[in-house]
């Protein structure tokens, strides 16, 4: 749904919160979802994972993160959640959301990029809880906006002890050294000591220290980070599974763009394999079934 709805202004963040946001690289939201909003999400995820679906992706690319009950008690991760489930999109696309983005990233217009459905097991021991070191933009090489950001919409409080995410403050302002091909890899299939050492890496090579910030996220709240902002999450410790969806979010601006590794090998998204080609047969990153529109600013 395109829409020119006013939202509610004490809603969305003000100047000096988006200046704050270009400093920082994260901004904690007001409570942009009301609790039945939040609890219809639970419901909704908790019938997804019991397999209920409004629709299918027609394939599953290797690249794909798709929990199925088969794969046991490991942290669950399902791509393209706004596509499978039209309860969770329903909500998603809430009008203020959309809005708050395009406050933070200067845009008159944004889009869903890709959204992520995740559950954190309470096992505080259980090693694919572990969230390394990583930026968004790393594995978008092939969009042309650097203006891209995520939401991150916990389904309850979400503090410290449940592993919630944490920010590398000012990291989005970072230039990169060690940005080579395997930046483009899943921090899944990464080596997060390795991850941890790059960010540290960074951090002294921009004459700084890595300062970590846990958002502590109250119910019906998100947190959004720029897409160049190192974040990362530990060990849910609570008791209770921490539930959440990263919403990605693109600018009106963002295109496909071709993007080699040094082998000269092209990288490709995920929505490469899913969504209609432009008149020039490029993937198009607006299509309207996998990437709708959340938000356009009148005039
Ligand atoms: O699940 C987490 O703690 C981190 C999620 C994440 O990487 C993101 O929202 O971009
Ligand atoms: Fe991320």
């Amino acid at each position: 749904m395109t829409t020119t709805i006013p939202v509610e202004e004490d809603l969305l963040p003000s100047e000096a919160d988006v200046r704050s946001y270009e400093e920082r690289g994260w901004y904690l939201s007001k409570k942009l979802f009301t609790d039945s909003e939040v609890d219809a999400l639970v419901e909704a995820s908790e019938a997804f994972y019991a397999g209920a679906r409004s629709r299918r992706l027609g394939r599953r690319p290797s690249t794909l993160a798709y929990w199925e009950p088969s794969h046991g008690a490991v942290q669950r991760h399902n791509d393209y959640i706004h596509y499978e489930s039209d309860e969770i999109a329903a909500i998603l696309r809430k009008p203020v959301v959309g809005a708050v983005a395009a406050r933070l990233a200067r845009a008159d217009e944004i889009r869903v990029f890709q959204s992520t459905l995740i559950y954190k097991p309470p096992r505080p021991d259980e090693p694919s809880n572990l969230v390394p070191w990583h930026f968004d933009r790393h594995y978008w090489q092939t969009c042309t906006s650097d203006r891209m950001l995520t939401a991150f919409i916990p389904f309850h409080d979400c503090g410290e002890e449940m592993g919630t995410i944490t920010m590398v403050d000012g990291s989005n302002r970072w230039r990169e050294i060690g940005g080579g091909d395997s930046t483009t890899r899943h921090f899944a299939h990464r080596d997060p000591a390795e991850l941890d050492e790059l960010v540290r890496e960074n951090a002294r090579h921009n004459g700084t220290e890595m300062r970590a910030v846990p958002m502590v996220i109250p119910k019906g709240h998100m947190s959004f980070h720029h897409c160049r902002t190192y974040h990362g999450s530990g060990a849910n410790r609570s008791g209770q599974p921490r539930r959440a969806i990263s919403l990605h979010l693109q600018d009106g601006d963002n295109r496909y763009r071709r993007h080699e590794l040094s082998d000269g090998t092209p990288v490709t998204y995920n929505h490469d394999h899913f969504v209609r080609a432009t008149a020039q047969g490029a993937p198009d990153y607006s299509d309207p079934e996998f990437c709708p529109v959340l938000w356009k600013s009148h005039g």
